[in-house]
């Protein structure tokens, strides 16, 4: 089973002019890029996730702010991750359940590799665990 890695986006510029850092499918990501959405406005008192994909795997970089992620297999592996930098993503395999909480004004931005569909998505924790 793929395990959830950072992958480090290269940062192009300096301090005096500001910065670039480059998404690519099959360069720095590992996965043909087929969907784009972004999180805001998100109170810090709100846990997004709480579910897990089938199919899906992304890649979540903060664009601004700080992002804490739980990351859990169905072995009931835990993998914790700050993002807090721009230049940093991290790929979510298939079958991770995952909780996310937001400092306040944090933008994210998600790279999906497929289209929108809400049968991909488990938001049942026990049938997460169970469904083979
Ligand atoms: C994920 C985390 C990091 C759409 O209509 N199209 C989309 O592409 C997305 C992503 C969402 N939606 C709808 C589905 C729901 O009615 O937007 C609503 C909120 O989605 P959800 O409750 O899934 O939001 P999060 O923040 O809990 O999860 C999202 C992604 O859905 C999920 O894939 O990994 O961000």
């Amino acid at each position: 089973m793929q395990e959830p890695f950072l992958i480090e986006l290269q940062k192009i510029g300096e301090k005096e002019i500001g910065y670039i850092s480059v998404a690519q499918s099959f360069s720095n990501i590992p996965f043909e890029i087929k969907r784009i959405y972004w999180i805001y406005k998100t109170p810090e008192t709100v846990e997004r996730g709480n579910h897990a994909h089938k199919n899906t795997v992304q890649v979540l970089v903060c664009l601004s702010g700080k992002i804490s992620i739980t990351l859990e297999n169905r072995q009931r592996k835990v993998f914790d991750f700050i993002l807090d930098n721009p230049n940093q993503g991290l790929f979510i395999p298939n079958y991770y359940w995952r909780k996310l909480t937001f400092e306040k004004d944090t933008i994210s931005i998600c790279l999906a590799s497929s289209d929108f569909d809400e049968e991909d998505y488990m938001r049942n924790y026990n049938d997460f665990l169970t469904i083979k």
